[in-house]
């Protein structure tokens, strides 16, 4: 074999590397550095700017975890936004609900949206679905420029570097309340509590200060740093807590009781929130 390696460098003590069988795309789009590698591993990978988005083997996780907690923990989510998540693994998910109307993707980069249709279709499939609207825009003027129209807003980024940045301030999260119905839900990913507790910490007294209900819960990500990955929702009405029944069955990592689990935090994560 080849001794040919993708290396990211998550953090200045600590890299995960993929043994790689084939480079498959290498680009620099008007945003970020993209690449596409055959892995012996994991399967596809897709990289932004060095870090790891998404991989065939373990995608679900993440696209599953992002997308159900909240969903579920809505009653009736007609109307979905999902900022960023060019590769289109959030709305395959968002859409697999019966109760969605419309859901539309604002992503920055049309360059990812192009890549992922050509070598993860099985990931993009959903952004051909006659209920998806694919918007190349910035995300946050998006949500500046809509009020009291979504349901569920879900923040599907990059790391907080970048062009991501604006994505984790308490500015954008306000105007994401804005942006929701009544009692709408919001959900983004914040990284890895072992990596990350400033953000996280962060992050969630921001949302806190606008929803009246903020949640973070957790998910196994093994290419992701660390592997130990956040998530943190904010509603102004509803309760994960409260969620009785599963409505999408064909999911690979969510059910009920992962829903329930997800929630219970271990106490050095606690203590962060
Ligand atoms: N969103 C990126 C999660 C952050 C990963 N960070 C890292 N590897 N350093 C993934 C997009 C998937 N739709």
């Amino acid at each position: 074999k080849p001794n040919l390696w993708f290396t990211e460098l998550q953090s200045e003590n600590m890299s995960l590397g993929l043994r790689i069988e084939k480079t498959i795309h290498s680009e620099e789009t008007e945003f970020q550095t993209m690449e596409v590698y055959e892995t012996g591993q994991y399967g596809r990978l897709l990289v932004l700017d060095g870090c790891v988005m998404t991989t065939d083997k373990d995608e679900f996780v993440y696209h599953e975890m992002l997308s159900h907690v909240p969903m579920h923990t809505h009653p009736n989510p007609k109307n979905v936004l999902v900022v960023g998540g060019g590769d289109g693994g959030i709305i395959r998910e968002v859409i697999k609900h019966p109760s969605v109307e419309r859901a539309v993707l604002a992503e920055i980069d049309g360059a990812v949206v192009e890549t992922s249709k050509k070598y993860f279709p099985h990931i993009a499939q959903g952004l051909s679905d006659s209920r998806v609207d694919v918007q190349i825009v910035d995300g946050i003027k998006y949500v500046e420029e809509h009020k009291n129209e979504f349901d569920v807003i879900l923040i599907d980024s990059t790391d907080p570097i970048g062009p991501a940045v604006g994505l984790f301030s308490k500015t954008f999260y306000d105007s994401v309340s804005e942006a929701l119905k009544e009692d709408g839900i919001m959900a983004a990913q914040t990284e890895s509590p072992f990596a990350n507790q400033d953000l996280i910490r962060r992050v969630n007294e921001d949302i806190s200060k606008t929803f009246p209900i903020t949640k973070l819960y957790l998910a196994h990500i093994p290419t992701y740093p660390t592997g130990m990955w956040s998530f943190t929702m904010g509603s102004k009405v509803h309760r994960p807590q409260d969620v009785k029944e599963v409505r999408v069955k064909d999911t690979k990592y969510y059910n009920l009781g992962i829903h329930h689990a997800a929630l219970a935090l271990p106490n050095f994560v606690k203590e962060l929130v």
